[in-house]
């Protein structure tokens, strides 16, 4: 579809389906949405890590790793032996280190992603617009999933889809949380161009997931009411 992406979220699959979804889901995704939370920045625990070596085996799809952990540089760094193509780090959690731990990650071949949280405001990312991949964008608390969406969090979107084209800056804008049929316009329009789609968006739609992918292209595809 057009020039978006879609990420669905790993954490909100069907786990006693895994192996058949991925075979599919490798077909029609664009990336994969990988959470890691340490139950200490966000209240949850994520994915393990050891399944990015399952999943490694058996998909080619970029992995979009999103850290909701405290100490984000450790947890990075035990991930570089993975297949990981973009690692997500909260603003939040990097305040004492940020230009160095983007600039390592960077050293080491790996793209580097911005999450922010909706209390957080968008002018704490001002001096990393030109360093950064993609610059997530949370519409809810983050560790749980099947939350409501905060509304003002779709301003912040179109704050940064008009920066974006003002500044010719190159990131990705990303949407996470309750991304699904009530909001997935709304976020659109705003500018994101990257969704990542999870219990809400995808998985609930349909137990057979070819099923529950067509259900979200149709809402995604229909015109504005
Ligand atoms: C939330 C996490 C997300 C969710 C996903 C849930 O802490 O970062 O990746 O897994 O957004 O989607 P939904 O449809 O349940 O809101
Ligand atoms: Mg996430």
């Amino acid at each position: 579809m057009e020039d978006i992406k879609i990420s669905p979220s790993l954490i909100c699959m069907d786990f006693l389906e895994i192996g058949k979804q991925i075979s599919i889901l490798n077909k029609l995704a664009d990336l994969y949405h990988f959470d890691i939370i340490d139950n200490h920045f966000a209240p949850s625990l994520g994915l393990p890590k050891e399944y990015l070596v399952s999943l490694v085996k058996v998909s080619a799809l970029p992995i979009d790793v999103h850290l909701m952990v405290e100490n984000v540089e450790e947890i990075c760094m035990q991930l570089m032996q993975f297949e990981v193509e973009i690692f997500t780090l909260h603003i939040e959690s990097i305040v004492s280190n940020a230009f160095r731990l983007i600039g390592k990650i960077k050293n080491m071949g790996r793209k580097v992603g911005i999450a922010i949280n909706p209390i957080t405001p968008l002018e704490s990312l001002s001096y990393i617009y030109s360093i950064i991949d993609k610059v997530t964008v949370l519409t809810f608390d983050p560790g749980i999933a099947g939350q409501k969406l905060v509304n003002v969090t779709l301003d912040k979107v179109s704050q940064l889809s008009k920066l974006k084209e003002e500044k010719k800056y190159m990131f990705d804008i990303e949407v996470d949380g309750s991304c699904n049929k009530n909001n997935f316009r709304n976020m659109k329009n705003a500018g994101a161009n990257q969704f990542v789609v999870g219990t809400s968006g995808l998985f609930s739609l349909d137990q057979n997931i070819e099923v529950a992918w067509e259900k979200m292209q149709q809402y995604m595809n229909s015109p504005a009411d």
